[in-house]
């Protein structure tokens, strides 16, 4: 059966997983844009660089609600539903990784970005249908740019299809990484790789929110992009978002990308090899 079938099969009211999926990510951005600089409660999670405001929560509640209005039977992975930290991600994932369908959310991809004003965050939005994912949609709300990519049909931003950059070499490619909240793995496996890498590329970058990064390799204003110690929801849209522009996704050490992989390596394909060797020769794939 292909996704089409299997999205007029289940379609509710007429509506495709896509379209709920772009509606839930515009109606969540368009109020988490409101609250800019006007929530009233911030608390701390996993560490004092783990943030969570009631923004957060209320787009988790909102997509949910509105996901089970047209799915009522369909798993939902949030990341407000789970217990902050690595472990607590994990199994809960792995409860759910091989429902039939579950959709994957994060309601507010760069946190930290958003509880400072700065305008670079995201709703990430991703359906996978046993265990892959066939729907992925970023939305950034600030410069109202809607990435969409459905399994075997493309990746779209602003009607027009996207293409990953051309950039053949690391030495001509602007990268982009994050800095992860873990101290004692993941933050100083990403610092050796940032040392190796910055006098090899043209520029790295790094905006914070791990979702719109991908979405950049996508759409080519990015050529690669790598991060430690992240979570299957910040990562499940945007891996769609760059396989179907024409790159690739694999975890550090080069296995393919699936939902369990946290240190991610996503490049518009050419750059790949290059990219995975200089991190390995830096001792700094995990
Ligand atoms: P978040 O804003 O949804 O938490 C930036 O380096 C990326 O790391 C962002 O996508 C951010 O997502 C994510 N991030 C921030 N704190 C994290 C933590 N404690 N564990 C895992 N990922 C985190
Ligand atoms: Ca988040």
């Amino acid at each position: 059966m292909t996704v089409s079938d299997q999205q007029s099969n289940f379609a509710v009211g007429s509506k495709s997983f896509t379209a709920v999926a772009i509606n839930c990510a515009a109606k969540a951005g368009e109020w988490i844009k409101t609250k800019l600089g006007n929530y009233t409660s911030l608390s701390l999670k996993y560490s004092a660089q783990d943030l969570v405001t009631e923004v957060d929560k209320g787009s988790e509640t909102m997509i949910r609600n509105l996901i089970h209005t047209h799915f009522p039977d369909h798993s939902f992975l949030g990341e407000e539903g789970v217990e902050p930290g690595p472990e607590a991600s994990e199994k809960a994932l792995q409860r759910v990784r091989d429902a039939e369908y579950l959709w994957i959310v994060d309601p507010v991809d760069g946190t930290t970005n958003f509880v400072h004003g700065f305008p670079f965050f995201s709703v990430s939005i991703a359906l996978s249908y046993k265990g892959e994912v066939i729907v992925g949609v970023v939305y950034d709300p600030m410069r109202d740019e809607l990435f969409v990519a459905e399994k075997g049909k493309g990746a779209y931003v602003r009607g027009r299809r996207m293409e990953v950059s051309s950039d053949a070499a690391l030495s001509k490619s602007l990268i982009a990484t994050g800095f992860p909240a873990d101290p004692h793995y993941a933050l100083p496996m990403n610092m050796k790789g940032l040392q190796a890498l910055v006098p090899q590329v043209r520029n790295v970058r790094s905006g914070g929110s791990a979702a719109l990064h991908m979405a950049y390799v996508a759409s080519g204003r990015l050529s690669g992009f790598w991060e430690f110690g992240l979570n299957s929801w910040d990562l499940a849209a945007g891996a769609l978002l760059v396989t179907e522009s024409g790159g690739k996704v694999t975890d550090t050490k080069g296995a393919p990308y699936d939902l369990g992989v946290r240190n991610v390596v996503a490049t518009n394909g050419h750059i790949h090899e290059e990219m995975l060797t200089a991190l390995a020769k830096a001792d700094a794939a995990g």
